[in-house]
C-alpha cells in the first residue's frame, strides 16, 4: 500500500507563512492552515473539531483555498478526498498535505502540529475497503469502537442466531462461549455486505473454529441445528420466561425452575415464594413492560421529564440514551441522562424529580441506589458493573393520550390489547456529577459490546483505563479531562464514531 507524498517544504513554507500571518493573527502556528473535509465527519462533528483546533491556537480554514496547507479527512484515501475536492470546483496547492485525521487528534493532544510521519498520510488505495469476496483481518478491527456499526444489518439471519446462542450461554454463565458468539454477533452486524458463502469468513475476526462451523451451517443448509433445538428446549424457554421478569436473575430463575414453576401464574399464585420488592412489580406490571417501548412513548416520557426538571433547574438537561440514542425505534426500557451545570445538586433533582412523579400518581415503581462515586478513584476492572453514579430504576405510569402511536410502526404490539388508558414503561434515571457527564453519556449510549471493546481498546491499546466515570492514562499517571464525548475519543487516538454507528 502507498501512501501520497508531499510535506510542505521549508521554504515554500515559509513563504506561505509570510502571505498569512497578520500582526493580528491569533493563531499560534500559522506556518500551518488547516482544512476539514466534512465528508464521512459530518457537519456537527467538523464544527466541533475546527472550534477545538482554534481554541488551541491553530489556523483553521473554513473554506478550502490554495493557502491551506494540511487537509485532514476522515475514513478516507488519498483518490477519495481529491475526487471530492475536484467535484467541489476546488484545486488545492501540489505541496498541501492530505492527512488521515490522526495527524490531527494527535496534534490536538500535543497542542502543537505533530511532524508528519507515513503513517498519517492518507493512502493512495483505502485500507477500509472491503472486498466483498475476502476481507482481510487488517481491514476489520477487532475492536468494536473501531467499526461504524448501524442498524442497517446485512446478515441478521447470522446475528440472530449468534444472538440466540450467546443468551444461552448468558444464562448457563459459560462465558467463554457467551463473550464468543457476542463478538461473532457484532463483527457481522458492522459489514457492509451480506455473508452469502463460506469463502467471505475469510479473515473476519472473532470468527473461530467452533462460530465458524456455526455460521457455515447456516450458510449451507439455511438454519442451525443447534438454535432449533434451543427453540424447542423448554427447559430454556421457561428460564428465559422467568428471567425476562424484572428483577430476576438467571439463578432465581433457574431456581423457580428446578423447585417445578413453569409458568408465571404458577410463580404469581404460590404462597411460599418470597419476592423482592423489584419482583413483585414485575410480576405485577409484567404483561406491560414486557412489550418494547417505542421511540414515540420514549418522546412522551422525556417531555414528562423536561417539564419537571427545567421547572426546578432551568439550566439542567434531560437526555434520552441507550438504545434511542443510537436510532433504535424500539427498546425494552427509556434510559435518561439528566445534568445540571452546577455540581452537588443531583440529590436534590432526583429527589425532586421522584417527589413530582409520586405527586402526579405517575410512579408505580422506584428504587434508588444512592451514589458511590468517588472522584479520583481508579475505574473498577469488573467491565459489566454498573457505575457509581446516583440512579433510579422507576416503572412509570404512561398516559396513551400523550403518545403519538400514530407514527410507531407495530403500535399494537407495543400497546397491546388491554383497554385502559396507560401503560407502564420502565425508565432509568442517572444523575451524574456534571463533570462526569461525558463519560456518563458515552457509557449510557452503549451498545454494551461497544462498551466492553472500548475499555478493551483502551487497557490493551493505549495503556489507558476509561469507564462511565473517567479516562486514566496508565501511562503518564493521570487522568484526562474532556468535555465532549468526541473529546474522550480523540485521548483514546479514535476516530469518533457516531451514536447510531454503535450498534456493536
Ligand atoms: N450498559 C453497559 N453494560 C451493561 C448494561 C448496560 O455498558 N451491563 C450500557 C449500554 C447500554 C446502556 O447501558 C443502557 O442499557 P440497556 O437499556 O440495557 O441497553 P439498550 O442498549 O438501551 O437496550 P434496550 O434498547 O433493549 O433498552
Ligand atoms: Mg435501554
Amino acid at each position: 500500500m502507498q501512501r501520497a507524498a508531499g510535506v510542505l517544504p521549508i521554504r515554500k513554507r515559509q513563504r506561505v507563512t509570510e502571505l498569512l500571518c497578520t500582526k493580528n493573527d491569533e493563531t499560534e502556528f500559522c506556518e500551518v492552515v488547516v482544512y476539514l473535509v466534512e465528508r464521512r465527519m459530518g457537519s456537527n462533528r467538523r464544527a466541533f473539531l475546527m472550534d477545538l483546533a482554534r481554541k488551541k491556537g491553530f489556523r483553521v480554514d473554513t473554506d478550502l483555498s490554495e493557502s491551506v496547507t494540511h487537509i485532514v479527512a476522515e475514513s478516507s484515501s488519498y483518490a477519495q478526498v481529491l475526487e471530492w475536492i475536484q467535484k467541489q470546483g476546488k484545486t488545492i496547492s501540489p505541496d498541501c498535505n492530505l492527512l488521515d485525521i490522526c495527524w490531527f487528534t494527535e496534534s490536538m493532544k500535543a497542542r502543537t502540529p505533530v511532524e508528519i510521519e507515513e503513517r498519517h498520510q492518507l493512502m493512495v488505495e483505502m485500507a477500509c475497503t472491503v472486498k466483498v469476496s475476502a476481507p482481510s483481518q487488517a481491514q476489520i478491527s477487532q475492536y468494536a469502537c473501531q467499526r461504524r456499526t448501524t442498524l442497517n444489518n446485512h446478515n441478521k439471519v447470522l446475528t440472530d442466531a449468534c444472538d440466540i446462542m450467546a443468551e444461552y450461554y448468558e444464562i448457563k454463565e459459560i462465558k467463554g462461549q457467551y463473550i464468543g458468539f457476542m463478538r461473532a454477533s457484532s463483527v457481522l452486524k458492522s459489514l457492509p455486505h451480506a455473508i452469502t458463502s463460506i469463502r467471505n469468513l475469510e479473515g473476519i475476526p472473532w470468527l473461530g473454529d467452533h462460530v465458524k462451523s456455526f455460521i457455515e451451517e447456516i450458510i449451507e443448509d439455511g438454519e442451525s441445528s443447534k438454535v432449533n433445538q434451543l427453540l424447542s428446549d423448554k427447559k430454556h424457554a421457561t428460564i428465559k420466561l422467568f428471567k425476562s421478569v424484572f428483577g430476576v436473575g438467571p439463578k432465581t430463575a433457574e431456581k423457580w425452575y428446578w423447585m417445578g414453576f413453569r409458568s408465571l401464574e404458577e410463580i404469581k399464585q404460590d404462597q411460599t415464594l418470597i419476592f423482592t420488592k423489584m419482583q413483585k412489580a414485575g410480576l405485577l406490571y409484567y404483561d406491560d413492560i414486557s412489550r418494547s417501548v417505542c421511540k414515540e412513548e420514549a418522546d412522551a416520557v422525556q417531555q414528562i421529564l423536561v417539564d419537571i426538571v427545567q421547572n426546578i433547574y432551568p439550566k439542567a438537561a434531560v437526555t434520552l440514551t441507550g438504545g434511542f440514542r443510537r436510532g433504535k425505534k424500539i427498546g425494552h426500557d427509556i434510559d435518561f441522562l439528566i445534568s445540571n451545570p452546577d455540581l452537588g445538586t443531583e440529590d436534590d433533582i432526583l429527589q425532586k424529580v421522584l417527589s413530582k412523579l409520586l405527586a402526579q400518581k405517575l410512579l408505580l415503581y422506584c428504587d434508588i441506589n444512592e451514589s458511590t462515586f468517588e472522584p479520583g478513584k481508579l475505574p473498577s476492572r469488573k467491565v459489566d458493573a454498573l457505575d457509581h453514579f446516583l440512579k433510579s430504576f422507576i416503572i412509570l405510569k404512561l398516559n396513551k393520550v400523550l403518545v403519538d402511536y400514530e407514527s410507531c410502526d407495530g403500535h399494537q404490539d407495543v400497546t397491546g390489547s388491554d383497554r385502559k388508558d396507560w401503560k407502564a414503561v420502565r425508565v432509568d434515571i442517572v444523575v451524574p456529577p456534571f463533570d462526569r457527564y461525558p463519560f456518563a453519556l458515552l457509557g449510557w449510549t452503549g451498545s454494551r459490546q461497544f462498551e466492553r471493546d472500548l475499555r478493551r481498546y483502551a487497557t490493551h491499546e493505549k495503556n489507558m483505563m476509561v469507564d462511565n466515570h473517567i479516562l486514566y492514562d496508565k501511562t503518564k499517571k493521570t487522568f484526562l479531562t474532556a468535555t465532549s464525548e468526541e473529546e474522550i475519543f480523540m485521548h483514546l487516538g479514535l476516530d469518533y464514531i457516531e451514536p447510531w454507528e454503535r450498534n456493536a
